[in-house]
């Protein structure tokens, strides 16, 4: 393993109101693991800028900013220890301070280019410029390639090289709404994405086959997974759903085949977002549990 199996270091972010005390306690409860790091959901209030105006088009850019470069230290100081660094959100901006801190701590401890393998029901790879809404959920695989860039320290310019991935490590898994202009990056790019149209025809088995062929054997593995990426029917409480998604068990099985590399350096939970509503109580506690399931799985605990 490329991790310490037994040391997992947990960052719990509740951010942009995606708070989810749930998944954390009961995972805490649930898992045989020495947990590191936070115990309780991260809301970094001390980080939010009184005034915040829009940004090349993006909306909060300077909280945004403010938050991923914290969390990328977070994530950064227990990779650095060996540690596998599990990171609960909060919506998937997150990952722009994930992957940068994974990126960092496995060039200086392994000397190697981390994969990330992106599990969602969108490409996240919009720039500000081709972005429609604004929002920086959308943005943070540009960001972390180097497509998106920005000089100024205050929104993403603190990201160096040493953070960045490179797009042939990249490779997308259940897409199903991808804009216009995020088609014709991944085209102009060469990024390897399996959509859901390739899961139907080649069964999701031979679609993990290839998307780890493609990143190669013994790279290190960062596994960011947005909930959304599985059908609504299994993970409803979340900010943008589209239906026609993956299984719970196609989205578990995906996360059990990452483990079983033993590549794995990182994981990210995104986008589950436990309404508060309390008629939708029901659909929270369920996204909750589909979340625990995928967690489960990539830390190993359902294989035999
Ligand atoms: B998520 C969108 F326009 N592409 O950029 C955008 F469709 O992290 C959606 O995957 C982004 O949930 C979804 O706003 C971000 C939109
Ligand atoms: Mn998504
Ligand atoms: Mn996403
Ligand atoms: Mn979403």
């Amino acid at each position: 393993f490329l991790s310490n199996p037994e040391d997992i270091g947990v960052v719990a972010v509740g951010f942009s109101g995606g708070q989810n005390p749930g998944l954390l306690s009961q995972l805490q409860d649930e898992l045989n693991y020495k947990l590191h790091g936070d115990s309780q959901v991260n809301a970094y209030n001390d980080l939010v800028p009184k005034e915040d105006p829009p940004f090349r088009n993006m909306k909060n850019p300077g909280t945004v900013s403010a938050v991923t470069q914290r969390l990328a230290e977070q994530v950064y100081s227990h990779a650095k220890e060996g540690r596998m660094v599990l990171t609960l959100g909060g919506d998937h901006s997150i990952a722009i301070g994930t992957v940068a801190g994974t990126a960092k701590a496995i060039r200086e401890r392994l000397g190697r280019e981390i994969a990330v393998i992106w599990v969602d029901a969108h490409a996240d790879i919009n720039t500000p410029e081709t972005s429609d809404s604004g929002n920086i959920h959308g943005m943070p695989v540009a960001f972390v390639t180097g497509l998106a860039k920005e000089e100024k320290p205050e929104y993403f310019g603190w990201l160096k090289p040493e953070h960045l991935l490179s797009v042939s490590k990249l490779v997308y898994i259940g897409l199903r709404d991808v804009d216009a202009g995020e088609k014709r990056i991944l085209r102009e790019n060469g990024i390897k994405a399996f959509s859901m149209f390739d899961i139907d025809r080649y069964g999701i088995g031979r679609v993990v086959e290839m998307a780890l062929a493609h990143i190669g054997n013994d790279t290190p593995i960062h596994l960011s997974f947005d909930v959304d990426a599985l059908d609504p029917m299994w993970a409803p409480s979340t900010g943008t759903p589209v239906r026609g998604g993956l299984t719970l068990r196609e989205g578990d099985f995906i996360c059990e085949s990452v483990h079983q590399t033993g590549n794995l350096v990182a994981v990210d939970l995104v986008e589950v977002n436990p309404s508060l509503a309390a008629d939708r109580e029901a659909e929270a506690h369920e996204t909750i549990r589909a979340g625990c399931s995928l967690v489960r799985c990539a830390l190993g605990e359902s294989l035999l």
